[in-house]
């Protein structure tokens, strides 16, 4: 059994369009990114002795669960176990967990409760490398050590499917080799993905799976780019800080500006996708001051908009995009639902307003956020749409949008003669 999720089964997940990455583990000590143990090369016996030290604070997942809410996303996925090797869930299969040391909770569990009843879909993030195994880095020299590391894959996906109640989403990651010389057909066959896949579709059907293992599955999931997919649905990754750092960096200079991330949360409604924004918690598990203002300010937004960007689709208008591209406009791009299109002004024009190519008529334009109409005139000869009478500042710092209420669904003239417009 392996069959990919139907529309109907995506439908919860293509109409959130928000998820909330956690990145967490002992790399979030050391505060140099989940990469440190490798790019630093730390022995696998010295980098194992801050497990004793991890202790995060009793409510560092409702925390987490706070800020996914406080953003308005609907959904999270939470780093079970990174590449590092340390779960942060009890397991049969590894005694490198973080329910045998330090605080010795759960916290797999922990964060699955909380999300539960905060009424967001539970997501799960697992990496199938693990840098603990010379298998993995040199499997022909080490074959015992390989098939070792492919059955704690085994084992421990399905723990993960089978002890924590419905899991909706699963994000693996790690699927490439070491000497990233292979093409996905090798990761899953090394992997024994399409074997694993099964497993998990039968022990949590309706489960929508990553295509990291190897195997295409149901989900594409760019990485710091925004981008539409062609053949399925797209769930675009992406760091608030740098875009090296997952993991708790404490120096992070980068910061991706409220405006910044809206935008990125628009595209990725503009392509049909969603966007997974991270946090890398402190070492202690709460999520880190500059993180937490950035997603209030994500749903502060988000709650005056929200029409436009949950469920929305593609649109055919300027400024929306062909699959696996974004198409912009001077102004910002639309998004739509039926008949209506939402014009997401980045850069608000002043008073007057123009869109070109609108093939549609137009029966109402009005402010989004307050339901203030504007006149609006459309043109049936030149198909340009003049709305005027706007406020001359934008309305809102982020992004106003402009909700567009067509006769029918928003058509794009194509220009046979390029020129045409020159004589009005
Ligand atoms: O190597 C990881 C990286 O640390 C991080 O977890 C991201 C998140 O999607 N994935 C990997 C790189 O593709």
């Amino acid at each position: 059994m392996n069959e990919k999720c139907s529309p109907e089964q995506m439908r919860w997940f293509n109409e959130a369009r928000l998820g909330i990455y956690v990145h967490y583990g002992l790399y979030s000590l050391l505060g140099r990114g989940e990469w440190t143990m490798y790019s630093e090369r730390i022995p696998a016996k010295e980098y194992a002795q801050l497990a004793d030290q991890f202790r995060p604070a009793p409510r560092c997942a409702e925390e987490w669960v706070e800020a996914a809410c406080a953003a308005g996303a609907k959904y999270m996925v939470l780093t079970t176990r990174h590449h590092e090797g340390f779960c942060l869930f009890d397991s049969k299969y590894s005694d490198f967990t973080s329910a045998r040391h330090g605080a010795k909770r759960d916290i797999v569990r922990e964060y699955v409760d909380a999300a539960r009843k905060a009424g967001l879909h539970v997501g799960l993030y697992y990496s199938l490398l693990d840098w603990r195994f010379p298998g993995y880095f040199e499997p022909e020299k080490y074959p015992d050590s390989y098939q070792a590391l492919v059955k704690q894959a085994h084992d421990q996906v399905r723990e993960l499917m089978t002890g924590y109640g419905r899991i909706e989403v699963l994000e693996y990651d790690g699927g490439w080799d070491a000497r990233l010389a292979g093409k996905r057909p090798e990761w899953s066959k090394f992997w024994r993905a399409r074997e694993l896949n099964a497993m998990v579709r039968e022990l949590q059907p309706g489960i929508i799976i990553n295509d990291r293992s190897g195997e295409d599955e149901d989900i594409e999931t760019p990485e710091q780019v925004i981008r539409g997919g062609k053949q399925r649905m797209t769930e675009s990754c992406m760091c608030i800080g740098d875009s090296c750092a997952w993991g708790y960096t404490r120096f992070n200079p980068n910061w991706k500006t409220p405006v910044q991330l809206v935008q990125n949360l628009i595209q990725a409604a503009q392509v049909g996708g969603n966007y997974l924004l991270n946090i890398g918690p402190m070492p202690n598990g709460s999520v880190r001051a500059e993180e937490q203002e950035r997603l209030q300010a994500i749903g502060n937004w988000l709650k005056r908009n929200e029409e436009a960007i949950r469920n929305s689709r593609r649109c055919a208008l300027i400024g929306a995009s062909e699959p696996g591209t974004v198409d912009l406009n001077l102004q910002g791009p639309w998004t739509q639902k039926g008949n209506v299109g939402y014009w997401c002004i980045y850069r608000w024009p002043g008073r007057q307003a123009t869109a070109i190519r609108i093939g549609t008529p137009v029966r109402r334009v009005s402010l989004l956020a307050t339901g203030e109409e504007f006149p609006f005139h459309w043109d049936e000869r030149t198909k340009r749409l003049v709305i005027s009478g706007l406020p001359a500042l934008p309305p809102d710092p982020c992004c106003s949008v402009l909700k567009v209420e067509f006769e029918a669904e928003p058509i794009r003239t194509e220009e046979e003669d390029l020129s045409a417009w020159l004589n009005g």
